[in-house]
């Protein structure tokens, strides 16, 4: 008996032995094989939380597959129908299913994974706010100005990019990327540094106002971009500078838009100098209004605001520029909160005069008022289009409307609401922007919107 006790003793203290021994690395058999707070698991040392993730997928996946039209449709929905079926997208509410017509409401009634696309009498986002399926991984960041394109696309930029989108929403990279250098090429390699401002050139490429890399660039429509006037880099040590001359030994500082003149000529707003420049075909570039930046009573290095000969006048914060046939020029101030004008051909070097809007010069507030001329109020206003009938349609950024200013300055709210900044698509009456920055005239008197803060490409369809 006790050899027997003897035996079962040895055999317990070599049986623990080779039970430790005989333990394929990594694996266990219960807790105390496991590290601190790791416990046995299907033969496997892991946390409480990754115990936690395999039961309950294995409860869900023990749960029975099914495939059924819960609304009444006809239309099914779940993860047991067969691969191919065209699925309810959302089997809880029958205003939505495959076959459907899209509807102006806040739903995506035809299952396409868009909401209210192209609808008449609706707005809707074309481009950003979510990643959807025929958009892939592109992601709309700040997006800062926008031009349509009459074979039926837009070009788009926000930090670094310029974005191809079609009316049907899918997305194409034409240039850049998401760092913030400067580099010509083309496509995926090529750098900007928060590109503002497009304008078509007359030979149909594509210009580009590159703010932080200080300089005017020119992108075939392949996606092949080169310099046109100012010294490219988004470097401090030439941030801050001014020079007229030819080509790459001219200097601008923040740059924001460009449009191009009857002649070809470009006009560019330089907007930190408080100049508006001329570059001509040959690269020369010049000043044609601003004296940029001057001591005023109440501090240093504000900018202000005057009227009169072009090379006395003042800017403070001119943002975007538009010209017509006759080479007048039109930009809008976000900090005066005024629509300028200059006329190239009155007095001996051109003329400065304000359109509508008024402001405290030095404080930057604008306000909200429809009305003629200086009675009208904006709020850092920015980017402007020209309508089919010869009106400036404005992106009136800090009022969250677009507005429509005539010749003769009469101003009117046409979309969004002043003081309802946010981001609302539907009918037209009740959508709301929140930043809109930019615009472009679209087919059928369409017209999209660029809402900077929302990251949304937006399209009003009348
Ligand atoms: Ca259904
Ligand atoms: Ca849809
Ligand atoms: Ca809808």
């Amino acid at each position: 008996m006790a050899r027997v006790v003897l035996w079962i003793g040895v055999l317990a203290v070599l049986g623990q032995v080779f039970c430790c021994t005989c333990r394929e690395k990594g694996t266990c058999e219960k807790d105390t094989h496991c590290e601190g707070v790791l416990v046995c698991f299907d033969g496997k040392c892991i946390t409480l939380k990754e115990r936690k993730k395999i039961l309950e997928e294995r409860e869900e996946a023990a749960k029975p597959k099914v495939c059924r039209d819960e609304d009444g449709d006809g239309v099914r929905a779940g993860d047991g129908c067969p691969p191919g079926e065209l699925l309810d997208c959302n089997d809880a509410d029958n205003t939505m299913a495959p076959g459907k017509s899209e509807v102006c409401d806040g739903v995506d009634n035809n299952c396409d994974g868009r909401v209210n696309e192209g609808t008449k009498g609706c707005v809707q986002t074309l481009f950003g706010g979510a990643t959807w399926g025929n958009q892939k991984e592109h992601r709309l960041v700040n997006p800062t100005s926008v031009l349509y394109h009459q074979d039926g696309y837009l070009l788009l930029t926000d930090n670094h990019h310029l974005w191809k989108v079609h009316l049907d929403g899918a997305v194409e990279l034409l240039a850049g990327s998401h760092l913030s250098r400067f580099q010509n090429g083309s496509g995926g390699e090529v750098r900007f540094s928060y590109p503002q401002g497009l304008a078509w050139a007359t030979d149909g490429n594509v210009y580009v106002s590159d703010m932080k890399n200080n300089c005017i660039r020119k992108v075939t429509l392949s996606g092949t971009a080169s310099s046109v006037a100012g010294f490219c880099s988004n470097l401090t040590k030439y941030a801050g500078q001014f020079a007229d001359g030819q080509g790459e030994s001219a200097r601008f500082y923040g740059v924001v838009d460009v449009a191009v003149m009857p002649d070809g000529s470009l006009i560019v707003v330089d907007r930190i100098n408080a100049r508006i420049r001329k570059v001509t075909a040959d690269g020369t570039v010049t000043t044609i209004a601003g004296v940029g930046s001057v001591e005023v009573e109440e501090g240093t290095g504000q900018i202000g605001f005057l009227d009169g000969p072009a090379q006395e006048a003042r800017f403070n914060d001119p943002q975007s520029v538009l010209v017509d046939y006759q080479g007048n020029i039109y930009l809008s101030e976000s900090f005066n909160c005024r629509i300028r004008r200059i006329n190239p051909k009155k007095g001996e070097h051109g003329e400065v005069s304000t359109l509508c809007g008024e402001s405290d010069t030095n404080l930057g507030i604008g306000g909200f008022v429809d009305g003629v001329g200086q009675r009208a109020k904006f709020s850092f206003p920015h980017g402007m289009i020209w309508d089919e009938q010869g009106n400036i349609l404005i992106a009136d950024t800090g009022n969250a409307v677009i507005r429509r200013v005539t010749k003769s300055g009469a101003v009117r709210t046409l979309f969004g609401k002043a003081g309802e900044d946010k981001y609302v698509d539907g009918p037209i009456g009740a959508a709301r922007f929140q930043t809109p920055m930019d615009l472009a005239l679209g087919p059928n008197g369409s017209l999209f919107v660029v809402d900077t803060a929302a990251n949304r490409l937006r399209w009003i369809v009348p």
